[in-house]
């Protein structure tokens, strides 16, 4: 390897990543609300292998030990979501006190471990008694949303000073309202605008929420990207697919954030969100993020396809390329972090950028209380190499987070991809520190590899 943290500058944030869903279990415990993932995954059919969440990897009580294990691996930042119904099990209203006392001893023992937490707002679960009102689709959204921004700040912003207000809107609502294949099920393109649009409106608004409450507070929102190729090169009709691809993956909830609207010049269909905005709705789009998160695992290769409705472009599959890939059939592409973050550095109003996950899944074998995942440590090594190389070369990138800490949940496709640094045996609850896990220690100890 030919880096070491230091190479990073003393002020680069280097972290790991979960999610409240993916991760905490107890799902019923002690006051919680339904979510919308609770019931999706308790259907039958929707995940693979009729896995749900119900138990994950039990952090609700294993957190203490699992603390513990981020600060045995050097890792000084550790970004988590609160689970909205966890807190408020109707969305609204009345408080469940015990779900707030656990997200207190959560943030308190990182903060007595030296491990600064940055927290996820909205990592997808939306309150189950939400969605039956309409849920993202309601624009009603943006007061409960706003009601829980509040109450977050109430019970934990003398603490927290580092907030993202939404994970990924692309995947909860192409996935969730469009394909039908994430929570809470629904289809459409209908579904798909009106929460596309009510969800940008929240993330610009629970930022303005956040400022309004402490000028100090490092408020950014984090955003799917994979850099995307024609599937011909200089094939004329394949390069307008990526175009209208990279619309509707890459810049439908950045740009409007950025004051510049939604892609609608590049992806016509993207016009009929229109029929869900209100006179002033533009301005409101537009919020000064201290950062934006970059998420990004592959690219994606695309191709003109006549008969794909709205878009007229299909993604080719990994596995269907014959390249190498991870076990969600994604490219292995480093050099799609580099792009990405060149590209987002051309953006005048992104004052900087963190990488809020990057990871992979591959098969791991637990033997003899070892994980040798020599292919996750490759990925990440070159990775966070393309990540060097994009600062070096003036990228205003300025943090890492790995995605994840420990194998979890991983929403439709249940336990079976594994993206931990640590190994879990969901049997017994038992953690393993993979190889990958070790070597990011290291290199968090600023050891030269
Ligand atoms: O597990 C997810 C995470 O919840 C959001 N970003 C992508 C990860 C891997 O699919």
């Amino acid at each position: 390897m030919h880096f070491t943290k230091e190479d990073f500058g003393k002020d680069f944030k280097w972290g790991v990543s979960t999610a409240a869903y993916q991760i905490e279990g107890a799902h019923d415990l002690d006051g919680k609300g339904t979510s919308i993932w609770d019931s999706f995954s308790n259907k039958k059919r929707k995940i693979t292998n009729g896995h749900n969440g119900n138990i994950a990897c039990d952090f609700y009580h294993q957190y203490p030990q699992d603390l513990e294990l981020i600060k045995q691996l050097n890792i000084p930042n550790y970004r988590f979501s609160i689970s909205w119904s966890r807190i408020l099990p109707n969305g609204t209203g009345e408080i469940n006190f015990k779900g707030v006392a656990y997200y207190n001893r959560v943030i308190d023992l990182c903060l007595e471990l030296g491990i600064e937490p940055w927290v996820t707002i909205y990592h997808w679960d939306l309150p189950e008694a939400l969605h039956a009102k309409g849920g993202w689709t309601n624009r009603e959204v943006l007061n409960w949303f706003s009601e829980y921004v509040q109450c977050c700040i109430k019970y934990f912003g003398d603490r927290v000073k580092h907030w993202m207000v939404l994970n990924e809107p692309m995947v909860f609502t192409g996935a969730g309202y469009f394909l039908g294949v994430h929570a809470p099920g629904k289809v459409g393109l209908s579904n798909f605008l009106a929460a596309a649009h009510h969800a940008a409106l929240c993330q610009a608004e629970g930022g303005r929420i956040l400022r309004s409450h402490q000028q100090e507070y490092k408020i950014g929102t984090t955003f799917s990207y994979s850099h995307i190729d024609p599937l011909r090169e200089n094939h004329e009709k394949d390069l307008r697919a990526v175009v209208k691809v990279d619309a509707l993956l890459n810049r439908l909830f950045l740009e409007p954030l950025l004051g510049m609207g939604y892609p609608m010049k590049d992806l016509k269909i993207l016009q009929k969100i229109e029929r869900f905005m209100l006179p002033g709705d533009e301005q409101k789009l537009a919020f000064q993020m201290d950062f934006v998160g970059l998420q990004n695992y592959t690219r994606e290769i695309v191709s003109h396809a006549p008969l794909m409705p709205f878009v007229q472009a299909k993604i080719i599959k990994a596995n269907k390329r014959k390249v190498t890939h991870t076990l969600m059939n994604w490219e292995v592409y480093p050099a799609s972090i580099y792009q990405a973050l060149k590209r987002w550095n051309n953006y005048p109003a992104i004052k900087e950028i963190l990488v809020t996950e990057n990871g992979a899944a591959f098969h791991d074998h637990l033997v003899e209380n070892e994980v040798h995942d020599a292919e996750r440590l490759q990925y990440l090594q070159d990775h966070i190499e393309q990540v060097l190389k994009a600062q070096k070369e003036g990228v205003k990138v300025n943090g890492y987070f790995v995605w994840t800490l420990m194998d979890n949940f991983e929403w439709a496709e249940g336990y079976h991809p594994r993206f931990g640094l640590i190994h879990v045996d969901f049997d017994t609850q038992k953690r393993t520190i993979k190889n990958s896990g070790k070597w990011y220690s290291q290199l968090l100890l600023d050891r030269k590899l």
